[in-house]
């Protein structure tokens, strides 16, 4: 419409560029969500926020910056969505899944540098994301190699980048300098909408993200049942959104579809016949609109169960205790919660192979897929201790290394068939 023009055109994006943009996510939408069969009816709200996701959300967040509300746009799940809804700010993810500008981006970033990053670049670069043009606050963190590098060239771009340290060990050091970095956080937040963190709103806010956890683990719980009630497309969009979506809204048409979802369990209805193979898709997180692979594996005769991913169960797992009594006691608790995300960038990380063989078993997988983006070197380098982990265990594994390009979707497809058709 011409309200979005005009709202796209004040954020400054490339109007060609975004429209291009645009047509590609929109294209790929129909060709992957709209083509499935059987979707939860719940799912039409998925396709609106997905339709409207440069649109009337972007509208919303100028419509909250109006009203005095700060916009923080973050890279990565370390970032606490409590300190910023306690400090009346909305937080937005910003990683991407799709490349764009990547001439551009290979002026500032080495050709081998993971699709992630270089695609968070090149939404920069060529204009095109409303999210990150409407931030008050980016926050980047010291995770990776690749992002902490990244973070340099991506600084002079914007002028509100606040970079975040993070630990890379699960020791007692690592949790003071996590907790001392959240306290920092806070204080930068605080100073940023001018609003004091109170034990009251901290609290609610722990509450708002509580809950919309709670209703992502009760769709993961959903997804044991056989026939699988839900694709594993339609349950990744789902996390995929929890990213850009108002937290209270989000959580009510997420519970709306598991009531759905728990009638058509009791009617024994499934996307998929009973006994169909099973996989656990484990590794890198995937960012919107990145859907290749698991529409590759779900297309090849098998339906996806499960993420361990930071858009999945990695990034969901633990909720934040909300019983404590002062401010300082509530950090504490978000420092916990926080401490336990088994990322690959900590060393020694054996919870994540506990995870992966856990979810397995719960999720009742006959195999599981790794899934690595190319040039990840955290992930890439677990994905083969992931593998005999499983191996010992029995549990058939299949390792992908890929990017966002389509170029190796055949092999791909011929290799992950040959993998469920050995199930
Ligand atoms: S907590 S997984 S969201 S850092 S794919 S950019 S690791 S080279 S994304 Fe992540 Fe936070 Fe960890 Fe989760 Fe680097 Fe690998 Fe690229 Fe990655």
């Amino acid at each position: 419409s011409e309200e979005h023009v005009s709202m796209w055109k004040h954020l400054g994006l490339n109007l060609t560029a975004h429209d291009a943009l645009l047509k590609v996510l929109g294209d790929a939408y129909t060709d992957i969500y709209l083509a499935q069969k059987q979707r939860p009816d719940g799912m039409a709200y998925f396709d609106f926020v997905m339709s409207e996701v440069h649109g009337l959300r972007i509208k919303e967040l100028l419509d909250e910056k109006e009203q005095g509300r700060k916009i923080i746009g973050s890279y990565c799940v370390f970032v606490p969505e409590e300190i910023t809804l306690a400090a009346n700010a909305t937080l937005v993810g910003l990683c991407s899944g799709a490349d764009f500008a990547m001439e551009e981006v290979e002026k500032y970033l080495p050709r081998n540098t993971c699709a992630l990053i270089k695609s968070a670049l090149g939404f920069k670069l060529g204009k095109v994301c409303p999210y990150l043009e409407s931030a008050d606050m980016v926050v980047g963190e010291n995770t990776c190699d690749g992002k902490k590098k990244a973070y340099e060239s991506l600084g002079p771009l914007l002028d509100n980048l606040y970079v975040m340290d993070l630990p890379q060990v699960k020791s007692d050091q690592g949790r003071t300098l996590l907790r001392s970095e959240y306290e920092r956080f806070k204080v930068a937040v605080q100073d940023l909408t001018s609003v004091t963190i109170t034990h009251e709103s901290l609290k609610k806010a722990i509450q708002t993200v509580n809950a919309k956890r709670m209703a992502l683990h009760r769709l993961a719980r959903l997804r044991k049942a056989d026939p699988v009630p839900i694709s594993g497309l339609d349950a990744l969009l789902a996390n995929q959104v929890s990213f850009y979506d108002n937290p209270a809204r989000f959580t009510e048409s997420l519970n709306k579809i598991c009531d759905e979802l728990e009638k058509r369990i009791a009617a024994n209805q499934g996307v998929s016949p009973k006994k169909n193979p099973r996989i656990l898709m484990a590794g890198c997180p995937m960012a919107v609109p990145n859907w290749k692979l698991p529409w590759i594996v779900e297309t090849s005769g098998a339906v996806i169960v499960g993420e361990e991913s930071c858009v999945g169960e990695r990034g969901i797992r633990n909720l934040t205790d909300d019983t404590g009594t002062t401010v300082d006691e509530l950090m504490d608790a978000i420092t916990d919660r926080y401490f336990k995300v088994d990322c690959a960038i900590f060393t020694p990380n054996s919870d994540r192979l506990n995870h992966i063989e856990e979810m397995a078993k719960d999720y009742q997988a006959d195999g599981v897929i790794h899934y690595g983006l190319q040039f990840c070197q955290p992930y890439t380098m677990e994905a083969i201790p992931v593998e005999n982990a499983l191996d010992t265990k029995g549990i058939p594994s299949l390792r992908i290394e890929t990017d966002y390009g389509m170029e190796d979707a055949g092999q791909l497809k011929t290799r992950i068939e040959a993998f469920i058709e050995m199930l």
